[in-house]
């Protein structure tokens, strides 16, 4: 065993306890008589709270003095999860502090099950984020994260008779959340309504500038992002809209007194709320809102450090650069324009050059309806100087796309950042990939289809803007964290490092014949999903199998994601278990976890489907125990920290093309799941890493789905023609599953047959039957499994964020490592 050393920071215990049982009286009124297990939480995160932001402050400082490049990470939404297990590990302090609190009378797991998850996040785009901090911080890339501090998370989910219900997630509770620290001293004024006026200057130039109608107020809450073993904290700053009243309400409009009220309670409100829809735009004013204001408070910030370090604002590209996740923080770069041009008072050109060297966008779907478009006339109403700027880009920019395509109207409409028609539309993605000077993919497949499919044109004009950068997934959380039995196995056969050193853990595939360790790996994966059994039993009365294949699907519920090609799969196995005396299978448990957006009707009606199908398969004594189905209510974080370790089966059966990367198939393959899965987003790259015996692989390829769907796609022709999935569909039909309620499963049969399949299910379906049965007989192979299962975890090392972050810093940030 080799053995390794850990910087561990000195912990005086006595010291920790004080300042605990001080944090009880002092913060919450407690003594510890009284305090219940979530004061003796608050008031322990508080106290590690303490060591964080010293050390917070302390980096801040030092990354000042020494003039260091840093990246400003913007996004909407960061799903960071609990955060007090995890600093603990950051720390290099589990173990220490799991001993203080037991002197103290108090069991650490149990605390650490107080924390609410602050789900600051809809899925794949904000986590990554929240992934992407951690690996900043752990590798110690100068960074700050800016997002919003929404007052409500994403919404609880509820079953009630089967159905999704909605609640707010106050995900502060009542005694504020212990690791944000408010800075009062980094508050802005945000802007917002108004109009632009032309005045002289001094040297009788004619200038332009915004005179907003309202303003509110930004306040700065900072979250530790702690570096792994190393010292470097980050911030993760979240953004409060406080509307100060009175509101000048003659100066923002006049005459209109109860339109103007309105727009202020509306100001007023502007981070109340994450919005729930993942992969579709709305278009509302408070989401502009919402993205203007986090821009305006981010770029302020980001421009008051640079001033305030001493250095020029022409230089501000040497310093800092912004990566726009996705293009919610687009407003970003007309945002910059304007205080460079009516604050600075710079050139048009040398204003433009800046943005050009500051801002990179990361594009996360390729679906066209969540392809962002904010109608011009809201944003004139509320951001009328930054429409006039955008106007001026778009102006320059048909320019060069004269000169490149002389005449070429066409490539021009196509170009444009202004979508013509009865009413025009700003085109978001087209303004990112204009005004910075990289644009990446989040996997291969998914760099290339942006490239030849979304912006080709944009490809040509600007040759190399156009990148990838793999996505990636923290192992601290996603397997030291979550899956400690599995990690002490590792740590016992290649040493410690590994967590920030992925790559390390190919050496594993040494031991994947070795039945010794195959019987330690399988001992805990069984354990994992014992854990994860009595879950189950406790909160849903539900009892599983730990024998069976635990078949996991795991993420936002969507059609392109196509949980009902494995619920109809479900329905096939059902009804040849009743009515094939021939046909056997291994038990399985198809476990599920998604949240629909709360206006996606059908989403919605997938969910209903699953649990009433689910209702039945688990009640009927005929499949003796063969199949069981489970839809766990309120996916989260903490949840997937639970399921994943638990997993023999990683489904990511996404329609081809669709699936930018997804991350949830890396974290599931790093804990020793085998994917049954398309040719889509990174699950490419996982094939390639692990091999093709090691994964299931099945479906059409984004091609042939593109000629299939070109040349008339017909559903019904695959219906008609395949017995088993007729008999599937059509169990859908009637009341099986929905006593007394007949048909209230048809719509979704129907959205399959005379609504066309527009994710292609049927089409998949036959190919995915086999590539289940395929599983089906691999899992009755104990040590061929153990060996697949070990050869997943040792072979994903390139999934580590890590690595992410070090392929931004080396092909668009150009940062260097700042160590404490
Ligand atoms: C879009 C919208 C539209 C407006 C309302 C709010 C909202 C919130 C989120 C989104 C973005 C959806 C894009 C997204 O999450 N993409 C996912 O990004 C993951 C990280 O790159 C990637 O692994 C997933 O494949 C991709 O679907």
């Amino acid at each position: 065993m080799m053995q390794t050393q850990t910087k561990v920071p000195t912990f005086d215990k006595a010291a920790f306890q004080a300042s605990v049982e001080q944090h009880l009286l002092v913060t919450y009124a407690q003594t510890p008589a009284t305090a219940t297990s979530r004061h003796w939480y608050l008031a322990m995160s508080r106290a590690l709270a303490d060591i964080s932001t010293g050390n917070l402050i302390e980096t801040e400082q030092q990354l000042s003095d020494q003039s260091c490049r840093s990246v400003n990470y913007l996004s909407l939404e960061f799903l960071i999860g609990r955060l007090t297990g995890n600093n603990l590990i950051s720390l290099g302090l589990y173990e220490q502090v799991s001993g203080a609190m037991a002197a103290l009378g108090q069991n650490l797991t149990d605390l650490l099950e107080e924390e609410r998850d602050p789900a600051l996040g809809n899925g794949g785009l904000g986590r990554l984020a929240a992934c992407f901090m951690d690996s900043l911080a752990a590798q110690e890339f100068p960074a700050v994260g800016y997002g919003l501090h929404y007052e409500y998370g994403l919404f609880r989910q509820s079953f009630d008779h089967g159905r999704q219900m909605e609640a707010p997630d106050a995900w502060r509770g009542q005694e504020g959340y212990p690791w944000e620290v408010l800075r009062p001293e980094l508050n802005q004024k945000v802007g917002l309504y108004g109009h632009v006026e032309v005045y002289t200057d001094d040297a009788g130039a004619e200038r332009r500038r915004w005179v907003p109608g309202m303003q509110v107020d930004g306040n700065a809450w900072d979250l530790p992002i702690i570096g792994y073993q190393n010292n470097s904290v980050y911030p993760l700053r979240l953004w409060e809209c406080r509307a100060p009243a009175p509101f000048d309400l003659a100066l923002f409009n006049d005459g209109d007194y109860i339109a103007a009220q309105q727009a202020a309670i509306q100001a007023g409100s502007v981070t109340k709320v994450l919005y729930p829809n993942d992969n579709h735009e709305q278009g509302k004013t408070l989401r502009l809102m919402q993205q203007y204001f986090h821009c305006a408070c981010s770029v302020a910030d980001i421009l008051r450090r640079h001033l305030a370090a001493g250095h020029a604002i022409e230089d501000l590209a040497k310093l800092e650069t912004i990566q726009l996740n996705d293009t919610h923080p687009t407003i970003a770069i007309p945002e910059l324009m304007r205080i460079l041009l009516d604050e600075h008072f710079m050139s048009w050109d040398d204003a433009w050059s800046v943005c050009n060297s500051v801002f990179a966008y990361t594009n996360h779907t390729l679906l066209p309806e969540a392809l962002e478009t904010w109608s011009e006339s809201l944003i004139a109403n509320l951001l009328p100087r930054h429409l006039e700027i955008i106007f001026e880009i778009n102006h320059r920019f048909m320019d060069l796309v004269e000169a490149k395509w002389p005449g070429n109207d066409e490539v021009k409409r196509k170009l444009s950042v202004i979508q013509e028609g009865n009413q025009r539309m700003v085109r978001m993605a087209n303004l990112c990939v204009i005004g910075g000077y990289a644009v990446n993919g989040v996997a291969a497949l998914h760099s290339e289809l942006v490239k030849r499919d979304l912006f080709p044109e944009f490809d040509a004009l600007y040759p190399g803007k156009l990148q990838n950068v793999t996505n990636g997934v923290t192992p601290r959380r996603w397997l030291k964290f979550c899956n400690p039995a599995l990690s002490a196995l590792i740590d016992e056969k290649i040493g410690t490092d590994w967590p920030a050193k992925l790559e390390q853990l190919s050496s594993l595939a040494d031991f994947a014949d070795d039945a010794e360790f195959q019987h330690a790996f399988m001992a805990v994966k069984k354990a994992n999903k014992q854990r994860l059994a009595d879950w189950v039993a406790d909160n849903m009365g539900i009892t599983l199998n730990t024998d069976a294949i635990f078949d996991v699907q795991i993420k936002r519920l969507h059609e392109y994601k196509r949980q009902h090609l494995n619920l109809v799969h479900i329905l096939s196995l059902y009804h040849r278990l009743l009515n094939d005396p021939k046909f056997d299978m291994q038990p399985r448990v198809f476990i599920f976890a998604a949240k629909a957006a709360p206006g996606y009707a059908l989403a919605k009606d997938i969910i209903f489907a699953i649990n009433k199908v689910a209702d039945k398969v688990n009640n009927d004594s005929r499949l003796a125990g063969k199949l069981k189905v489970v839809f766990i209510p309120d996916y989260r974080v903490s949840l997937a920290e639970i399921i994943i370790p638990a997993a023999d089966v990683s489904e990511q059966i996404s329609t081809a093309g669709k699936e930018a990367s997804g991350t949830g198939n890396m974290k599931l393959a790093l804990n020793g799941a085998l994917t049954v899965g398309t040719m889509d987003g990174a699950n490419v790259e996982i094939r390639e890493e692990v091999g093709d015996d090691n994964i299931f692989i099945f479906g059409l390829l984004v091609d042939e789905v593109m000629e299939l769907v070109q040349t008339g796609y017909q559903p019904t022709r695959y219906y008609e023609s395949d017995s088993l999935l007729k008999a599937s569909l059509d169990l859908l039909l009637g009341d099986t599953f929905t006593p007394g309620e007949p048909d209230a499963l048809a719509g979704i049969r129907h959205n399959l047959l005379e609504g066309g399949d527009p994710y292609l299910v049927l089409a998949d379906f036959a190919d995915y039957v086999t590539a289940q049965e395929r599983i089906d007989h691999a899992y009755r192979d104990k040590a061929g499994w153990a060996r697949k299962a070990i050869l997943n975890t040792a072979l994903v090392g390139k999934f580590s964020s890590d690595r992410s972050i070090r392929d931004y810093v080396e092909n668009i940030w150009q940062l260097k490592a700042v160590k404490r």
